[in-house]
């Protein structure tokens, strides 16, 4: 239960990996959460004013602050509510998991990841859609035709990836042979959903046993179905809230001392993803640490929001320096 007076709200759409992560670490730290629930694509409108114009998901808004990015969504969640920790100790030598953490969630995140959606079924999956994620990753037009035709070499892709990552696990273990779940296990967890919604159940159960096994585990830790008992809330309650529940940013160093000389607080700066998607948000630097960057951003319905990054796999840059 938390002890935290503002509200923590998860701006969603169930189909969401990346969003159900979230929703298992909420559910995993007992946490209660209001959910938003957004549409599938762009254009949000209603998000705009807590997302400095970042537009994938999810989203966590606790209170006026926003945090982007599962990784400061998780930076932040488990700097509020360390217990039960996203980085038990290894145990074989007592050692945090964190470094291991870093490399094992990156891989899961981004290249293991990205293998999955090229298998969707292009037959039942709206076009609007395939257009929009063809769009986000730089691939300009859609092209139906030759998407589905490279899809069985890109499917010999995937499961080259998946022999590889689950050549080492085992029955009843944790990805980094941990006592508990470290924030690896949650981006396993998150694969294997994807991988059910994207080919089949039964396609995960035939080829890749270890991951079901894995993933039924995760289950009983994390409740999915806790989500569909926390209230629903609109955009425009969520805007309230940010509006109401007023606070500073929460990060206390303002600027590490590498961004010394390189940022100033105060001015105007876009804060652009590295990887996939590359929309840049934009606002006033609040703060800029080793791994987090802050803009503060304002609208009528919101008074100041502060929205938080992670710094890695994105890049700050002032918006007056021609770059
Ligand atoms: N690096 C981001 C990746 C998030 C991401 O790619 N989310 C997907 C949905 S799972 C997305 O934004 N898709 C486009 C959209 O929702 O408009 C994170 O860790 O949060």
């Amino acid at each position: 239960m938390t002890t935290e007076q503002n509200d923590i709200i998860l701006h969603w759409y169930p189909q969401s990996p990346f969003a159900q992560k979230i929703v298992a670490i909420l559910n995993y730290k007992k946490l209660d959460y209001k959910l938003v629930q957004i549409s599938m694509m762009e254009p949000r409108p209603l998000r705009r004013p807590l997302d400095a114009n970042y537009p994938k998901t999810p989203i966590l808004q606790i209170g006026n602050q926003v945090f982007c990015d599962t990784k400061a969504i998780i930076a932040e969640l488990e700097s509020r509510y360390p217990e039960p920790s996203l980085y038990p100790p290894l145990k074989h030598s007592g050692q945090s998991s964190k470094t291991l953490a870093f490399g094992m969630t990156n891989l899961l995140d981004t290249s293991i990841f990205a293998a999955v959606p090229t298998q969707f079924n292009l037959d039942v999956i709206p076009l609007a859609l395939l257009e929009d994620r063809a769009k986000m990753k730089g691939n300009g037009k859609f092209d139906k035709a030759k998407t589905k035709a490279l899809q069985p070499y890109l499917k010999l892709e995937l499961q080259a990836q998946l022999d590889r990552l689950t050549a080492g696990l085992v029955r009843g273990q944790w990805i980094l042979d941990t006592e508990t779940p470290s924030d690896s296990d949650f981006s396993l967890f998150m694969i294997t959903f994807f991988l059910n919604m994207v080919i089949s159940d039964a396609w995960t159960k035939e080829h890749y046993p270890l991951l079901v096994e894995h993933f039924e585990r995760m289950v009983v830790l994390t409740l999915p179905d806790r989500a569909d008992t926390m209230p629903q809330i609109s955009a425009e309650d969520a805007l309230q809230i940010a509006k109401v529940q007023q606070a500073p940013h929460s990060v206390s160093t303002t600027l590490s001392p590498s961004a010394q000389g390189i940022a100033r607080i105060g001015q105007k700066v876009s804060v652009t993803p590295l990887d996939l998607g590359k929309t840049p948000a934009v606002g006033e630097l609040a703060a800029l640490t080793s791994d987090r960057v802050v803009l503060r951003i304002n609208d009528d319905r919101t008074g100041d929001v502060y929205v938080h990054f992670p710094l890695t796999a994105y890049v700050v840059v002032p918006i007056t320096s021609h770059l």
